[in-house]
């Protein structure tokens, strides 16, 4: 079947799932007593990655109808000091979208934008939601349009979101920077391996982006005048499946240097890292994953003391750790080619005092006696 037949079949099937969901709709309103029609209504205001919103970690009252906007923006952006650009596909402008948070059982009440300004149809599915494609069969919207979609957030953990248009549109979006996640946090707050309330100081989100840019004969990176027309030289570079850049927040350096997480000895961070296309394998040079959510469940037991932990391509995990010692602290991909020569990597610059019983110096280098 050629892309385009495929892509026709996924339309069918969204319509399809469009009607079931819009059809299911209507249980709210028959009674069921449960539903969202009855709670509290709050509005989230999102910010940009690394930074999360406003939350509270244990939820206070019972689930509230979460409100949220997103707005679409197709915009070019430089994605390496090396000049190399892309058309970005951006939920609020930014690659990664904004990470929403919510607690389980609350309802996401999503308003999807996409000004006139734009040239695509988008739409997004959310892997923590459950029927109609994760909410991509009820929410495409062409340019000029916005809609309203609310699910129940279910299952507690952090997950991926991502436009998905059909057939080769969806890698192109994905690939273009338009993914983003959530963390549904248990009611009663995350939990060590032993079952203990967890809280962390400060929390980060980290997306990571691969990007497949077009070269020239000459083998300088093409520039397009729109998104639409690098589309056909990026879906070959995209079938090699080989990305000519893995990279942190939306561009090489994106979290390094004046831009770098910050943290003081004895924070308690947590780090929420997402992967909407491929793998990776995240490491803190110096520290450990004291507690890995893996798979981004926050419904099993977290892994302790984790060296490394993997982030399977199309999700989001959470790692806490509690830092220790004071200095520069590069958060990686340890795939090492795409962290050093690809662009995944991050700066955390860690403030306090050393401690010499964790590790020192003892001799200085010197010239062999
Ligand atoms: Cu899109």
């Amino acid at each position: 079947m050629n892309a385009w037949k495929r892509f026709l079949v996924f339309i069918s099937l969204a319509g399809v799932a469009a009607l079931l969901g819009a059809a299911c709709s209507d249980g709210f309103s028959a009674g069921n007593p449960t539903g969202p029609d009855d709670l509290e209504r709050v509005t989230q205001t999102l910010v940009a990655p690394p930074f999360l919103p406003e939350h509270d970690q244990v939820a206070v009252g019972g689930p509230k109808v979460v409100q949220v906007r997103l707005v679409i923006e197709e915009k070019l952006i430089e994605i390496d000091p090396d000049g190399a650009k892309v058309w970005a596909l951006t939920f609020n402008g930014g690659v990664p979208g904004p990470i929403i948070v919510v607690h389980q059982d609350d309802y996401v009440e999503l308003t999807l934008v996409n000004p006139e300004t734009n040239t695509l149809m988008h739409n997004i599915d959310f892997h923590a939601a459950t029927g109609a494609l994760g909410g991509a069969g009820l929410t495409q919207v062409n340019p000029g349009e916005e809609v309203v979609l609310r699910f129940k957030a279910t299952k507690p953990g952090v997950f991926v979101y991502h436009c998905a248009p059909g057939g080769v549109m969806i890698p192109w979006h994905v690939v273009s920077g338009m993914n983003g996640a959530i963390m549904v946090l248990p009611r009663d707050g995350l939990k060590d391996e032993e079952g203990n309330l967890v809280e962390y100081d400060k929390a980060y989100y980290i997306g990571e982006q691969d990007y497949y840019i077009p070269k020239d004969a000459d083998g300088n990176y093409k520039e397009y005048a729109a998104a639409i027309e690098g589309f056909g030289d990026t879906l070959e570079v995209m079938k090699t499946l080989t990305p000519t850049h893995v990279v942190f927040n939306g561009a090489v350096g994106a979290l390094t240097g004046d831009r770098a997480l910050t943290a003081d000895v004895g924070d308690k961070v947590l780090f929420i890292h997402s992967q909407a296309n491929r793998d990776s394998r995240p490491h803190l040079i110096g520290g450990h994953g004291d507690l890995v959510w893996r798979g981004g469940s926050f419904g099993d037991k977290p892994a302790t003391d984790l060296e490394t932990w993997f982030v399977p391509g199309g999700s989001a995990v959470a790692m806490l750790y509690e830092f220790k010692q004071p200095g520069l602290y590069v958060y990686l991909s340890h795939n090492l080619i795409e962290a050093i020569m690809l662009g995944a990597a991050a700066h955390v610059n860690v403030e306090g005092d050393w401690d010499d019983n964790l590790m020192e110096q003892v001799q200085a280098p010197r010239a062999i006696p």
